[in-house]
């Protein structure tokens, strides 16, 4: 048995202070590869396993990489503002800016004993004036650009974060950090105009293609980007018209009735000539909750009395509802209902008593929700037999209507009532307005405070900052205000990928020529979570710096890679109520940091859920003792033949695996090349130093300890990768056939001889075949032919 404890710490010590990881900034004709991770939130428990997941798995590439005589910038640092750090802090009675530090301090130490391997020069924290200074300025090139504006419309408002939330910030219409139900609250808000690069957020997602297809999806989905057309339905009473968003204009004469947001924009008008006012007002408050609560799912709805609108083909009466399942602001907030040809519709028509008038052919039972190419109108007076295609555009512009497209995309709520953030650097002035803080005056620092609770007032504690706020206007030199709302916790992490590449730089956010040898991105490496709001959010910004000049590329990720969840022991989600928290800092210390690594490395695919494993912790250290062990075999022998092949089939294969992310089976050939040097008698130095090299990047304390036993003076880390010898390594490779409960769906190609486990591990990486293949399991086996499920 080696003694872990000490080894690891004295190589921890070794690598800072030789400065082992430090990016290689001279070199500056070898390539380069910027493999970053999401940065974490340094909160009060420390690194949790999901966190040992992702920074194992980027660090086991960054690694190879590395070896492989790339230039690699692979940092660290921390995304402290926002709400989290500073309910942290009203918890423990403490200042954000105390519990920062000290959470950060504690981040730091673990990252570095779990080995990974950051350059730490260039440690960045969202908090620090030095960094927000350019967090602020990005600001104001947005505020520049016209990107940013001033919002007096109702958001949504947590009750117990008292603040305005952004709706990606909502979870079922409850605030997803303390699942309080939202209330609609008109306050004051900056928001940035993030649907203005919707098509470009859009339509630039299909050059990604390194990007793992569900992310992309969930973009898309987010953004939702819709071809229609707006109709306007008169409202003779009101003396005004609404105009509703469709994408079925065909159905129009199967309308019988219209169906309001809560929050659509002629409510106000319309309800000056509704006889029930009253009563529609005290609905609206309690549908938009029930909204956000339910979705699109309800046909609860009320009924605008006295007033009517009229079909813009018929000319007939049409009852105007206010519909909870009519969303806020998609396409305009307005629908018309065709219930013989929409299921939502159809319950609404149901729930209310309104006519279900079929006005497309087919048979069948109503409503008729699937769409017939061979269609034609019926019930549709003169345009009967009319083909629905056709009809579209006809009676569209029967209607008075025209052809618009709708985005589920809103824009970005980005201030907030609170104290941990970086200030807006706006000022507001009586003669001039709002102006721009000049940008020799940034960072406005964010002060020190009494009080940092939030309000119940919608204003954020800043507000009661007299001597901060005042400040001259910057245009006219009368006493104007400072702008005392904060940033939510997502703009540090919008651009901070930027920082790390020139950390230091004191006149602009980033250098162009460093800019230019370092982005995009070339591996990110993050959680799933963030696949929509961070990710957008990061992308919309770089796409706007794009525009100023200040980056010079599209997009910040070339590639993009997300973990899996790591639930508990036995399954379900790790909380510290049920007390099955996994703290991978106290299994680093039991088995050693290498044998935690190995093991998370070797859990799962990566990017797969899966069950922590305690009795499974046992099987990495095992095979680092046996790694261990070996050298004493470790001989001036010549290789076998044999051998020769295994190292360059084990080169290929781990090289290959650690290039797409499978340490899983990175892990496995290795284990089969030391079982194959166990069964040696002595085995030559060539095997032995190549397995090591092969090994650093999983298991770097113990390979850089038996390494230097074998008399080396300079780190493992810093040798080239083993490489492989294509026809060294040559085995000839079978096709087999994926078999799917009878179907055959397609195929894998791997080694002669591949036993079932590894068969199923490739099959398992192939987002086609787990498709078919989620939830079964393998029922039959015939090597090198055949796996089937079922
Ligand atoms: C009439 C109609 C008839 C519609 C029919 C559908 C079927 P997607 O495809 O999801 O974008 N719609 C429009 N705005 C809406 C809003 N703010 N909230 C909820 N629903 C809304 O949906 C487009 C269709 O969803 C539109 O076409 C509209 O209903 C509804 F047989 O118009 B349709
Ligand atoms: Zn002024």
């Amino acid at each position: 048995m080696y003694a872990h404890s000490d080894m690891e710490a004295k190589w921890q010590k070794v690598w800072e202070e030789q400065k082992t990881y430090k990016t290689n900034e001279t070199d500056t004709n070898k390539a380069t590869c910027y493999a970053l991770v999401m940065f974490p939130y340094p909160s009060g428990s420390g690194l949790h396993v999901g966190h040992a997941r992702v920074y194992v798995g980027a660090d086991i590439y960054a690694r190879m990489k590395r070896m492989q005589g790339l230039r690699v910038l692979h940092p660290m640092g921390w995304d402290a503002f926002g709400l989290p750090a500073e309910g942290y802090a009203l918890k423990e009675g403490k200042h954000p800016k105390e519990t920062t530090a000290h959470n950060t301090k504690v981040f730091k130490q673990q990252c570095k004993k779990l080995g990974l391997s950051y350059d730490w020069d260039r440690e960045i924290n969202t908090t620090d004036p030095e960094f927000y200074k350019w967090t602020q300025w990005i600001f104001l090139q947005l505020y520049k650009k016209g990107l940013v504006y001033e919002s007096h419309a109702p958001v949504n408002w947590c009750p117990s974060c008292k603040t305005g939330l952004a709706n990606e910030d909502l979870n079922n219409g409850t605030c997803e950090r303390c699942e309080s139900v939202i209330e609609r609250k008109p306050i004051r808000q900056w928001v940035l105009r993030i649907t203005e690069y919707a098509d470009r957020l859009l339509d630039d997602l299909q050059n990604l293609s390194e990007w793992q297809e569900y992310a992309k999806e969930a973009q898309r989905n987010w953004i939702g980007r819709r071809d229609g057309y707006t109709i306007p339905f008169q409202v003779p009473q009101a003396n005004t018209s609404i105009n509703v968003f469709t994408t079925r204009p065909e159905t129009l004469f199967g309308c019988s009735f219209l169906a309001l947001s809560t929050e659509n924009n002629t409510i106000e008008t319309l309800l000056q000539h509704a006889t029930n006012r009253k009563e529609v007002e005290e609905y609206r408050q309690k549908a938009y909750v029930e909204q956000l609560a339910k979705g699109e799912t309800t046909p609860d709805g009320i009924l605008l009395k006295g007033i009517t609108a009229k079909h813009p083909l018929t000319n007939t009466e049409v009852p105007i509802y206010i519909a909870t399942y009519v969303l806020n602001k998609y396409g305009t907030g307005a629908i018309f209902g065709a219930p013989a040809h929409d299921e939502r519709d159809f319950s609404f028509a149901k729930h209310h008593n309104l006519p279900i008038k079929q006005t497309l052919s087919g048979k069948g039972n109503l409503p008729q929700v699937e769409i017939d190419p061979n269609a034609t109108l019926i019930n549709a007076e003169k345009y009967n037999g009319t083909p629905s295609e056709k009809a579209k555009e006809i009676l569209t512009k029967a209607a008075g209507g025209t052809s618009t497209t709708a985005y589920k995309l809103q824009d970005w709520v980005f201030s907030r009532q609170r104290y941990w953030g970086e200030p807006i650097p706006l000022i507001h002035c009586q003669a001039c307005g709002v102006v721009p803080v000049p940008e020799k005056d940034l960072p406005v620092i964010l002060p020190e405070v009494k009080s940092y609770k939030p309000t119940d007032t919608g204003e954020s504690p800043l507000a009661t900052e007299k001597e901060w706020i005042a400040v001259p206007c910057p245009v006219c030199g009368t006493e104007g205000k400072r702008e005392t709302n904060t940033m939510p916790q997502w703009a540090g992490s919008s651009w901070y990928h930027l920082r790390y590449i020139d950390p230091h730089n004191s006149t602009a956010p980033i250098s162009p020529e460093k800019e230019k040898q370092w982005m995009p991105v070339t591996m990110y490496t993050g959680g799933m979570e963030h696949a929509t709001r961070h990710l957008i959010y990061a992308r919309f910004w770089h796409k706007a710096l794009f525009d100023i000049g200040t980056v010079s590329t599209h997009e910040p990720y070339t590639a993009l890679r997300t973990v899996g969840i790591v639930q508990a022991e036995g399954g379900g989600k790790m909380s510290k109520r049920s007390g099955n928290v996994i703290n991978p800092i106290t299994v680093a210390e039991h088995i050693g940091a290498d044998a935690t690594r190995v093991y998370l490395a070797h859990m799962a695919p990566f990017s797969r859920t899966v069950m922590w494993n305690s009795k499974a912790i046992a099987g990495p250290r095992r095979f680092l003792e046996r790694i261990y062990a070996l050298q004493s075999k470790v001989a001036d022998i010549k290789e076998t033949d044999k051998l020769l092949q295994v190292r360059h089939q084990t080169t290929q294969a781990v090289t290959k695996d650690i290039e797409g992310y499978r340490f899983n089976t990175a892990v496995s050939a290795l284990m089969t090349f030391t079982n194959e040097l166990r069964n040696e008698e002595k085995i030559a130095q060539k095997s032995y130093t190549t397995l090591l090299k092969l090994l650093a990047p999983f298991a770097p304390f113990l390979c850089d300890e038996l390494w230097a036993t074998l008399g080396n003076k300079t780190s493992i880390h810093l040798e080239p990768f083993p490489q492989a010898d294509e026809k060294k390594a040559q085995k000839e490779t079978v096709t087999i056939a994926v078999q799917v409960q009878g179907k055959i769906r397609g195929e894998v190609e791997v080694p002669y001889g591949t036993e079932k486990e590894a068969v199923l591990a490739v099959v398992q990486e192939s987002e086609h075949l787990t498709k078919h293949t989620n939830g079964l399991s393998v029922k039959a086996f015939v090597p090198n032919r055949v796996i089937s499920f079922a």
